[in-house]
């Protein structure tokens, strides 16, 4: 065996479950999560008053409860609780297709630093593609552009900046250095990437409809929230690799 495929057959994955009372639609997409394409599972709960912790501790899944607020902070607590080689981060509520797990581990293992399932490109469906009206969208390919034009060393585009399903490896991820507590944490990993040279993958992927209860980010403040931090991330030297 040559020595590049015996480092990628060793590429092991954890796939993470990012959740905050989402028991409902955890129970409905259990038996759904590909189990058996990755090699570690456990859960980051945001505090979930629902009883979604029993609900995963009964399926024998480990769970991790954050002890500081916010999505970011989830991130860095998957990260300190991750034994293996690569993180695939999922969100069981609906819009994200179970399927695709076992794409994003298979380019992981393939060797692909950053893998994103895209809502943006040929083949891929967003939830506001049946509308005229796509503001959702159309912010987030302006920010997509912006980030591109600025931060992007390669030729290909990334389409998906704000989606938080998507599969990095440890060594690559532990270069980001992010620091983002709250809901940006998912767009800041994709220009850090950009900033890092850490090569991105995406492929297209169907959204679909979140199963229960609504979404955390509204999309007006996580917008402004968005392009706050992307200021920073263009102004603020500290935020660029060292030399
Ligand atoms: N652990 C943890 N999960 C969170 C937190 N906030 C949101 N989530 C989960 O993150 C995922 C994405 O949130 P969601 O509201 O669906 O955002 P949307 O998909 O952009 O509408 C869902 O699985 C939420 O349950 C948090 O502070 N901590
Ligand atoms: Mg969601």
């Amino acid at each position: 065996m040559s020595n590049s495929k015996k480092n990628k057959s060793k590429i092991t994955i954890s796939l993470v479950l990012i959740v905050r009372n989402e028991r409902a639609s955890s129970s409905a997409l259990f038996s759904k999560l590909p189990l058996k394409s990755v090699d570690d599972v456990y859960v980051i709960d945001g505090n979930s008053t629902d009883g979604t912790q029993n609900f995963f501790k009964k399926k024998r899944i480990k769970v991790y409860e954050q002890t500081i607020k916010g999505l970011g902070e989830a991130t860095f607590e998957a990260r300190k609780q991750c034994k293996t080689k690569a993180m695939i981060f999922f969100h069981p509520d609906g819009n994200e297709d179970p399927k695709d797990i076992k794409k994003v581990a298979e380019l992981l293992r393939a060797g692909h630093q950053f893998v994103i399932p895209s809502r943006m490109i040929k083949g891929a469906w967003n939830e506001e593609d049946s509308k005229f009206f796509k503001p959702r969208k159309w912010v987030n390919q302006m920010l997509a552009s912006l980030a591109n034009f600025l931060f992007n060393h390669t030729k290909s585009y990334v389409s998906e900046i704000v989606q938080g399903f998507r599969g990095i490896n440890l060594e690559s991820y532990d270069r980001l250095a992010l620091d983002k507590s709250d809901c940006t944490i998912d767009f800041q990993m994709v220009i850090r990437a950009m900033k890092n040279k850490v090569q991105i993958t995406e492929f297209p992927t169907r959204e679909g409809h979140r199963l229960f209860g609504e979404t955390n980010f509204k999309s007006w403040e996580t917008g402004k929230l968005e392009l706050k931090m992307l200021i920073r991330e263009i102004f603020d030297l500290a935020t660029y690799p060292k030399l």
